[in-house]
């Protein structure tokens, strides 16, 4: 399997993606049948069909802007969506959002309990590190995927930023506050992504920072971008739920900056995340498709 067959419209690269990323996830996940019947069946609702797969499409367009294939970071690309989701399945609990609807169904909370959702959520965090830890032939390979997602994962990322986001609801933090929050919850799992497509592309160490340097600042853009959507649209369109920030008053760019300036400083930040790019020479048409999708996006 070489290079994508479509276009490099973004919409063309995200399917092609979402298809090698499903069958890889239906092999990886346990089947329904197999006991215990209810976990695997809500890992398995929770991650198919899914939603947009953009950190695989990362992934594996940063293995491929080093030179490498796309086959080459497959698992790691399915090892960081099971992560993305099992993030999703917890967020959505009553305990952190209460949101009853995600990827345009019911929350997995609310089609299998809370208590299926998480642990469901817990096992799907464990199978990530399993299939990261066999992600390569290359044992140190293996070793540094593992501590990526781990650092990206952990208290200085995603569970740090998640914290940070439940404290700071009904309070004053600012654009550098609400950045902080966004770094972590969300750019930190972006960059994890970027880099370990450059890993396992072969990229060299400058070329993998670069990636990584890229995916953070791009995670910024995207969350940005989240959050107008969240504020601009509807639960029809977006698959989950709308003005939730506002009612539950979150930090949120638009509540700082308003929506015109938050879509601004997006913008920007995806100028400066293709400079990195440009500045290592890894330009890359695909990964500068993906990036101007992150925040032009209607969903
Ligand atoms: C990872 C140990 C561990 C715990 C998780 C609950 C939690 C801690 C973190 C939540 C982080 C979170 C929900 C961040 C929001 C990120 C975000 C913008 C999600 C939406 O991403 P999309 O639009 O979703 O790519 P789809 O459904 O398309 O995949």
């Amino acid at each position: 399997m070489g290079r994508y067959t479509r276009g490099v419209d973004a919409g063309g690269i995200l399917a092609e993606v979402k298809s090698l990323v499903d069958s890889r996830l239906d092999e990886l996940l346990p089947g329904e049948s197999v006991e215990p019947t209810p976990l695997h069946q809500a890992m398995r609702y929770a991650c198919l069909p899914g939603g947009k797969r953009l950190r695989p499409a990362l992934c594996l367009a940063s293995a491929e802007a080093v030179g490498g294939s796309r086959l080459d970071a497959l698992d790691a690309a399915c090892a960081l969506e099971m992560i993305h989701t099992f993030s999703l399945v917890h967020d959505d609990l009553p305990a952190l959002d209460d949101d009853t609807l995600r990827r345009g169904r019911p929350s997995c909370h609310v089609q299998f309990g809370e208590a299926l959702a998480i642990l469901a959520g817990d096992a799907l965090f464990a199978l990530a590190f399993r299939t990261l830890a066999a992600c390569s032939d290359e044992a140190p390979i293996c070793a540094e995927a593992v501590l990526t997602a781990a650092e990206a994962s952990g208290s200085a990322g995603l569970v740090g930023g998640e914290v940070l986001d439940v404290l700071s609801e009904g309070k004053e933090v600012g654009a550098e506050g609400v950045r902080m929050i966004h770094e972590r919850k969300t750019a930190a799992l972006i960059a994890a992504s970027c880099k370990l497509g450059g890993l396992l592309g072969g990229g060299s160490e400058g070329q993998t920072r670069a990636l990584f340097d890229f995916g953070r600042t791009l995670g910024l853009a995207f969350q940005i971008a989240d959050d107008v959507l969240n504020e601009t649209s509807t639960a029809d369109v977006l698959g989950k739920a709308a003005g939730s920030d506002r009612s539950r008053d979150k930090a949120t760019f638009p509540s700082v900056l308003g929506v015109q300036q938050s879509q601004e400083r997006a913008r920007q930040e995806v100028e400066a995340a293709l400079a990195i790019l440009s500045s290592r020479d890894l330009d890359s048409e695909k990964l500068k498709v993906l990036a101007n999708h992150c925040v032009k996006r209607a969903s």
